[in-house]
């Protein structure tokens, strides 16, 4: 039986990734790999062994000769066609496929109503997008910013991860195929972040928009001064 490979960027999910490994017992078949423009991975696992960085695209055969899996935990890399067609690649999505598939899914969902959540599927040739192996929804609450709402969906992607843990890795699941849904990319995300102050609309869109790109440190929202300067906006909400 060959490795597992779980391949990430995402610190937290990694920490608690490894504790359902170790749960699970199955530590001798995970190996650990991150991103190498990951700079806070390459500075915190500079001297250790069990992970290592590494350039999807430039390791085809060597990926595809030592593992019968690929998980992708919110790995930055695209997997090329080559590789998802030789091995069983998964993806960890912190969305609600199809709603909303790509980048930050809760921030488009707080816009757009779309329902939101955590799943877990097949990676094929499209982005966040294959058939589906289990999915939880989430509910955004309406005090709900992107960041709380963000750590909810992180909480289900380790549930469904939890209760799936075996038939994922032992490939004994039935999947579900979806329509196509809709897309967003990392430029329809920075088009939001602009705030046009001339622009009319309810406060309820407007709210929606600020809390979507609420997100802890993150300065996202912005308009601009007379001379040009970007004024950060986050909103804060509070339920008595
Ligand atoms: O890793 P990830 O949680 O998820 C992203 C994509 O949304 C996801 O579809 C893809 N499968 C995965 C590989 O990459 O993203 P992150 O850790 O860069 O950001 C987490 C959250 O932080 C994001 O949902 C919104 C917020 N954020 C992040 C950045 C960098 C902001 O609000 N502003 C930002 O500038």
């Amino acid at each position: 039986m060959k490795k597992v490979l779980l391949l990430t960027d995402n610190y937290d999910l990694l920490l608690r990734f490894k504790k359902l490994v170790a749960d699970n017992e199955v530590g001798d078949r995970f190996h650990y790999a991150y991103s190498p423009n990951n700079k806070f991975f390459r500075e915190r696992y500079k001297d250790v062994d069990w992970i290592k960085s590494i350039i999807v695209k430039n390791n085809i055969n060597f990926l595809y000769t030592n593992y019968d899996l690929i998980i992708s935990l919110h790995c930055k890399q695209i997997f090329p066609k080559e590789l998802i067609k030789k091995t069983r690649c998964i993806n960890i999505h912190p969305g609600l496929n199809p709603n909303n598939r790509g980048w930050y899914p809760q921030v488009f969902s707080i816009i757009n109503g779309l329902p939101c959540g955590a799943t877990i599927h097949e990676i094929d040739e499209e982005l966040d997008h294959g058939p589906i192996i289990c999915q939880k929804e989430v509910k955004i609450e309406m005090w709900d910013t992107s960041l709380s709402a963000y750590n909810k969906i992180l909480d289900a992607e380790i549930e469904l991860l939890t209760n799936n843990f075996e038939n994922i890795i032992y490939n004994k699941y039935k999947t579900v195929v979806k329509e196509d849904g809709n897309l967003n990319l990392k430029k329809d995300f920075d088009l939001l972040c602009e705030i046009d102050l001339s622009q009319k609309d309810t406060y309820n869109n407007m709210i929606n928009k600020l809390r979507a790109l609420t997100h802890g440190k993150y300065e996202n929202a912005y308009f601009k001064d007379d001379d040009g300067n970007r004024i950060f906006v986050k909103l804060e909400l509070r339920k008595e």
